[in-house]
């Protein structure tokens, strides 16, 4: 039933470099989701912040410095998977420090806005899209 579904909260990026390209990043063999390219990001541990557990999350998977002052709200997704319901805010990140490593053995790629659509995305990233292409 959709009102017993419980609403799980995780943090994405998507990170954008000097040339407007946004990288995104294939979820690992043996995850949910497998194969399938998001926005990087994560759920947030006990006591964080989206902002910081968004840092944090991008230095584990991808082992790059950033600052919360350096995150900016840009959209969110809402996406009810079959057991729960995402809420998922995007973040925008164009400082950096570091270069983007896939630190879970997980594949990267920098792709420009208009040719996210080529990669295939879970369902809650996908709307995120042409958010990207009005802002790039
Ligand atoms: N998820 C979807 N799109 C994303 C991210 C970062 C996460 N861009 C979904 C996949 C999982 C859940 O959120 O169902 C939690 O993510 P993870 O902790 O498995 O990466
Ligand atoms: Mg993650």
């Amino acid at each position: 039933m959709d009102e017993e579904k419980k609403i799980v909260l995780v943090v994405a990026c998507a990170l954008i470099d000097a040339d407007g390209r946004v990288l995104i990043s294939q979820r690992p063999e043996g995850k949910s989701l497998a194969g399938l390219w998001e926005f990087p990001g994560g759920k947030l541990e006990a006591g964080e912040t989206l902002e910081e557990a968004l840092v944090r999350e991008l230095k584990e998977e991808l082992d790059i410095e950033t600052k919360v002052a350096c995150l900016a709200p840009l959209t969110f997704a809402s996406h009810a998977y079959e057991s729960f319901h995402l809420l998922m805010p995007l973040y925008v990140c164009r400082r950096f420090w570091g270069i983007p490593r896939g630190v879970e053995g997980q594949a990267i790629k920098w792709v420009r806005p208009k040719d996210l659509r080529d990669y295939p995305m879970p369902a809650a990233d996908e709307p995120l899209i042409p958010f990207l292409i009005d802002l790039l």
